[in-house]
């Protein structure tokens, strides 16, 4: 596809982004015979499982549900060792899967993109990273995920702090000192909820400073036997295709029946089970109406509120973390292992913000409106600027220099997730309105599946330029804010709707269809491209 003309970019596809979607794109593209480019900010490869290294940093899939699925040799040849893989054994397998597919000699390392402009001349992309380099390329790809862009508090004088404070999301490679030191953690979200158990018996003194209690859900991990390993790998055919099923791309599906149809012995009988099983069982093996009927959403809300005043001694403290403003599910739950445990500890403190808010950060740690604390080390573990945000951290112009941060400022516009009017040949794998609160890699996959066969029939028929079409676009803004609405979810305030980052206007982030949906609205769109304009010069 690459042209001889002078004006011919360097590449036929630039893609921004070595984690789990990022990879799969550079191997499927480079597979059609393009010249392809992944730009990396990491100086390895793995995206979230290069980043997020903080102690406890574990998967909240079934690790065997959330590698590829594409190849039978990465299948055969990989050996998960626990049910919930943690953050080093999953940097191991994205390396191995570089290695395997030999993809590194086209992943440029420490390569952050910070500007990438459109150019209608010559329908190419010119990206500048913020060392000062300039690629082109035919066509980009933003494989930089829903939740790579890291959020920092707004606690005034953090900069005058004398030790060390880390981002839960730029944890440092060197080891971080944490035995035998007072510890301030600030966020309960996923990230806090495997972080605190984690370190909790190894500091001197821990302080959780927690703005919202989240509902929680025991992960059960366990390690593999060697039996487990086998058996996985023997059924890896039947996983995949069970993944391929379910609403949300993981093993577990919602019941038929409503919560309201059965009694309440049986239903106490039900979330005994689902509470003792494995991951996201407790919210994607429920009810059907666990996230549309708030009756039905109660019941299960106060069956956890009850497990975890059992599980936290003191009556106050339990009740501090028990959510009062949404119900289980509203959010993404994060999967715990001894976390209400941790409570119980005489090392470990529970601030509420909202009865005793941080004032500022000092030289020797924070003052709250009760009292100064003296910290060694301070741990934000404060989230991320969601959905449009990594995309936004990236100075984006299309079509007549329009800035991607004007055309999204109420929220995000796509066409399935994958296209942006005015922006012509930028795709988006696992961004906004097509990346999911399900298992990323399986939604991520249908998107590259969908762009390599685009770009393919692009190849065959001699399009430079692909765009689409706003009447398309529109209707399917429309559809994925539907896909939201009717749902208990928009009744929270998350990261699915930017409510996290202050000043970011409240829209839905991602799309919530069901998997076979949004496989059926991709699979319909690339029939006849009816929704596109392609262009040969
Ligand atoms: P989350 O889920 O966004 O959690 C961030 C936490 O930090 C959450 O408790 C926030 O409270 C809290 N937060 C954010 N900003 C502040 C400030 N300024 N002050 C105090 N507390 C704050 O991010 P995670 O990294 O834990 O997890 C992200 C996803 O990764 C997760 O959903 C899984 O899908 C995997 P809030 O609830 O906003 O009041």
């Amino acid at each position: 596809m690459t042209s001889t003309q002078s004006t011919a970019p360097q590449f036929d596809a630039i893609v921004i982004g070595a984690g789990v979607n990022g990879l799969y794109t550079l191997y499927r593209l480079r597979e059609l015979g393009l010249s392809v480019r992944t730009l990396e900010a990491g100086a390895g490869v793995g995206g979230t499982w290069y980043w997020n290294r903080y102690p406890g940093a574990r998967l909240d899939s079934e690790s065997y549900s959330y590698g590829y699925f594409f190849s039978e040799e990465i299948q055969q040849e990989w050996s998960w060792s626990e049910e919930f893989a943690g953050q080093p054994e999953l940097e191991r397998y994205f390396n191995f899967v570089a290695d395997r597919l030999q993809l590194r000699p086209d992943i440029e390392l420490n390569t952050r993109v910070a500007s990438a402009h459109y150019d209608a001349e010559t329908a190419s992309w010119t990206l500048r990273t913020t060392d000062g380099r300039t690629f082109t390329a035919r066509f980009v790809v933003f494989a930089t995920g829903i939740l790579s862009r890291p959020l920092f508090p707004e606690i005034t004088g953090l900069d005058e702090f004398s030790g060390a404070y880390h981002h839960t999301a730029l944890w440092p490679h060197e080891p971080v000192e944490l035995a035998g030191k007072r510890v301030a953690v600030i966020g309960t979200g996923a990230s806090g909820v495997q972080l605190i158990p984690s370190i909790a018996d190894q500091v001197e003194h821990l302080t959780v400073f927690q703005r919202t209690p989240n509902w929680c859900a025991p992960s059960n991990n366990f390690h593999f036997s060697a039996e487990r390993v086998a058996d996985l790998k023997s059924r890896w055919r039947e996983i995949r295709d069970t993944c391929r099923e379910t609403p949300g791309g993981f093993i577990h599906s919602p019941r038929d029946e409503s919560a309201l149809d059965v009694s309440a012995d049986e239903r106490q009988a039900l979330y005994e089970k689902l509470w003792n099983a494995t991951g996201l069982a407790l919210s994607h093996s429920n009810f059907r109406d666990l996230l549309t009927n708030r009756e039905a959403n109660d019941t299960v809300s106060s069956f956890i509120a009850e497990k975890i005043r059992t599980r936290v001694h003191n009556p106050d403290v339990a009740d501090q973390l028990i959510p009062k403003d949404h119900g289980f599910a509203m959010k993404r739950p994060p999967l715990e292992t001894n976390y209400y445990e941790a409570y119980n500890r005489d090392n470990v403190e529970l601030i509420s913000l909202d009865k005793e808010p941080i004032v500022r950060a000092t030289e020797q740690g924070l003052e709250t409106t009760r009292r100064n604390l003296d910290f060694d080390v301070i741990i934000l573990a404060t989230g991320f600027h969601a959905g449009t945000g990594p995309m936004l951290k990236v100075d984006i112009t299309g079509e007549d220099g329009a800035a991607l941060q004007d055309y999204w400022a109420d929220g995000p516009r796509t066409l399935l997730g994958v296209l942006v009017v005015g922006f012509p040949n930028m795709f988006i794998v696992s961004g906004p309105q097509g990346g999911t609160a399900g298992n990323i890699p399986r939604f991520g996959e249908l998107q590259a599946n969908w762009i390599v066969e685009c770009v393919r029939h692009m190849k065959e028929r001699g399009y430079q330029k692909i765009e689409a079409t706003p009447e398309a676009e529109e209707a399917w803004v429309e559809h994925a804010i539907g896909t939201v609405e009717k749902t208990l979810l928009s009744q929270a305030n998350s990261w699915y709707f930017g409510s996290n980052v202050p000043g970011k206007k409240r829209a839905f982030q991602l799309y919530a269809g069901s998997q076979s949906t949004y496989r059926s609205r991709l699979d319909e769109a690339g029939r006849e491209y009816q929704d596109f304009k392609f262009t040969s010069e």
